[in-house]
């Protein structure tokens, strides 16, 4: 099995595989919001790219969630700080979500024969379910508005590492060699790794070091949420 990163959602094109499982990251923030979400009890996500197709799914009658540059769209009852959907009104909704990043990465990656989120919060629960499919692996970060980002690479470099470690897992692919070279430096402290990223200095202007702090603390949600039709659900 191979394992290969995509640095930008922009490049999918040149990594897609018909069979290949694809991961997307957005670890800063939306895909450690969505994996707590379903761990606290959330029944489905609508991932959209837009906020104006979030605003309908609002006007629908669905719960919605809207950010952009870091910060929650007015009108909306969620934005993508996973304390967000740490309680009870969010158990049994179906919510949908817009981001700057994060669903933009989920809608590129569409065409994936199987697409599920991930983030530090399910990192081990993930690799063994990539593990048991026995499947080659894409990884696609969502970067900040098309440019490569420190910390999905980093995540990505994570999975790269228990993947060719532990499951015999190959790669060739350069950017896949580069992510698990800055996991291995960044692992025994990934918050002062990231202390100089660029999202990590936005998201502590914006006063948000609590999120990233809890974002960057592997395993706190073993879930796996994966998309079916324009739904996100728990596997
Ligand atoms: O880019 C995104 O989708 C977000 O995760 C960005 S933020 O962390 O909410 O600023």
């Amino acid at each position: 099995m191979n394992i290969e990163v995509c640095f930008t959602p922009q490049a999918y094109h040149l990594f897609h595989k018909d069979e290949a499982i694809v991961v997307v990251i957005d670890v800063l923030r939306a895909t450690s919001a969505i994996v707590t979400a379903f761990y606290n009890g959330v029944n489905k996500m609508i991932p959209v790219a837009t906020v104006d197709e979030a605003k309908e799914y609002q006007r629908n009658g669905f719960m919605a969630a809207a950010e952009r540059n870091g910060e929650m769209i007015e009108g909306f009852e969620l934005g993508n700080s996973p304390f967000g959907y740490m309680n009870n009104k969010v158990k049994g909704k179906t919510i949908a979500i817009s981001t700057t990043n994060g669903t933009q990465a989920i809608e590129a990656s569409r065409k994936a024969s199987k697409v599920v989120i991930g983030s530090f919060l399910n990192l081990d629960v993930l690799c063994e379910y990539l593990i048991e499919q026995k499947k080659d692996v894409v990884l696609v970060c969502a970067g900040w508005k098309n440019k490569f980002n420190l910390e999905d690479s980093t995540f990505a470099g994570a999975i790269v590492s228990k993947l060719t470690k532990e499951a015999g897992y190959e790669t060739n692919c350069d950017s896949a060699i580069a992510s698990r070279l800055l996991y291995e430096t960044a692992k025994d402290d990934l918050y002062e790794f990231l202390a100089t990223s660029s999202h990590r200095n936005r998201l502590a202007k914006l006063d948000l070091e609590r999120d990233i702090k809890y974002c960057l603390t592997p395993n706190q949600c073993p879930v796996i949420p994966v998309m079916e039709g324009k739904y996100l659900v728990k596997l």
